[in-house]
């Protein structure tokens, strides 16, 4: 077989991405860890615990893993209820605790970029009203002057808000997250003021740091219409698109909040992303249905072909990580691909997701669209919100009661792309031999791999 690699270009970031609560353990402060513990809200009574036991220092043993397979970059984020356990309270240990992570990484050869709200909020600040509090930017704003003031000789690269999107339907509207709401009005109010906070976070932090690099870390998920040729179905389609995808990297763009037919102007939130941070897992399809009002009268499905993960969360679908970067794309911006992964406890499905998935960031590369970095979800399995531990998208697998670690295959995949940066026909056909053809169309697998 004639040998063919997908390269990728000079300096482009192969990491992981984790977040403080899902590896932490221990995070008894925040509104997660009163929610776990109120029964009946996660799969199987879990809770987060010691999780990873990275705050006990497991972290360096993880990212000893991600150094030594090739990694040069790592995603994690900052837990606000450890840095401000009381309003204006600021706790040293844990900003040391931070540093010395953070140092951690740069010391293994890991860029560090740095996520400064993962879905948790300290208790005082769920109290007073959490994300909907009218003060709730000049509180994010005052814990991010805090930090970023502390560690800006460390970090450059910020991401203020992991996936508002997600934050505000899953807390707001679907009830999963905490506070456990069911209010279209919240859900906008929520994603409204998400939208402030990170401007006013992306401006103290330019303020602090000029030479700064700040962005969101948006979720992404692909929805085209059920059946093409229904106009209501394209119409619910674009319309739970726009409400889900545009909205808030909308607003940090133009300064321009568009909402089901509301429309408000936030112009301290024009221009407000120096990188557009991508999430992208899956695509679904949608069709109309008036029984579903919760769900603007869409109703989201895979198809009965599609290719899913062991709990039927994610469907493989590469082709939507091209589409996603095309919409990404046209916000003119560098972009980092800041989550991509599967949940996959046998790893089956893993080695083709990856593989493919990367294929789709290469297509984009090899177009010379601007993708600067990729982080693929997860390191080590970990705490998986309200699916608990039954969900498990980690390299490493991880046995929760004795905290030892197993390598997964997809690590070893994962592992060759980081140190080749790129792909090749030998490492698929080895790992996934089963999608060589989709994603080296024309080339043939060598003797001896079996399809
Ligand atoms: O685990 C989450 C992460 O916290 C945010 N993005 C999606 C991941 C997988 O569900």
């Amino acid at each position: 077989m004639i040998e063919a690699i997908y390269s990728f270009p000079r300096n482009f970031l192969w990491g992981t991405a984790t977040s403080s609560h899902q590896v932490e353990g221990d995070n008894t402060n925040n509104d997660w860890w009163l929610w776990e513990s109120e029964g009946g809200r996660i799969a199987k009574g879990h809770r987060s615990d010691k999780a990873c036991g990275w705050w006990d220092g497991r972290w360096k043993e993880d990212l000893d893993r991600a150094a030594e397979s090739g990694q040069n970059a790592h995603r994690l984020s900052i837990e606000w209820s450890r840095i401000e356990p009381s309003p204006g309270q600021w706790d040293e240990d844990a900003l040391d605790g931070y540093r010395e992570i953070i140092k951690g990484a740069i010391k293994r050869g890991l860029t560090p970029m740095v996520t400064l709200h993962h879905f948790t909020n300290p208790m005082w600040m769920a109290e007073q009203g959490g994300w909907l509090a009218e003060e709730i930017v000049d509180w994010f704003e005052r814990y991010v002057r805090r930090v970023v003031g502390d560690l800006s000789d460390l970090v450059k690269l910020w991401v203020t808000i992991n996936e508002p999107n997600v934050y505000a339907y899953e807390g707001y509207l679907a009830g999963l997250f905490p506070p456990g709401e069911g209010s279209m009005r919240k859900t906008y109010r929520v994603m409204r003021n998400m939208v402030l906070a990170h401007a006013a976070a992306y401006h103290a932090i330019h303020e602090i740091q000029p030479e700064a690099e700040v962005g969101f870390a948006h979720h992404y998920r692909g929805m085209r219409p059920a059946n093409p040729k229904s106009p209501l179905d394209r119409w619910i389609a674009g319309y739970r698109s726009r409400a889900f995808n545009d909205l808030v990297p909308r607003a940090a763009s133009i300064g321009r909040l568009h909402f089901l037919g509301k429309r408000e102007s936030v112009p301290q939130a024009a221009g407000t992303q120096d990188f557009f941070g991508l999430n992208y897992y899956t695509q679904e399809h949608v069709a109309f249905d008036l029984r579903n009002p919760g769900e603007l009268f869409g109703r989201g499905f895979f198809p009965p072909d599609a290719d899913l993960s062991p709990t039927g969360f994610i469907a493989n679908v590469p082709e939507g990580m091209w589409v996603a970067l095309n919409w990404a794309r046209a916000y003119g911006l560098p972009i980092y691909i800041t989550e991509n992964g599967v949940e996959d406890d046998e790893d089956s499905v893993r080695p083709r997701y990856l593989a493919s998935h990367i294929r789709q960031v290469w297509r984009a590369v090899n177009f010379n669209w601007r993708v600067r970095g990729y982080f693929w979800w997860s390191l080590v399995d970990n705490f998986e919100w309200e699916r608990g531990w039954t969900q498990r998208f980690g390299l490493w697998e991880l046995d929760v009661k004795t905290q030892e670690r197993r390598k997964r295959s997809s690590a070893d995949l994962y592992a060759e792309i980081c140190k080749a940066n790129g792909l090749s026909t030998e490492m698929v056909a080895r790992f996934a031999p089963e999608a060589f053809g989709e994603i080296f169309p024309g080339a043939t697998l060598p003797e001896g791999e079996q399809a």
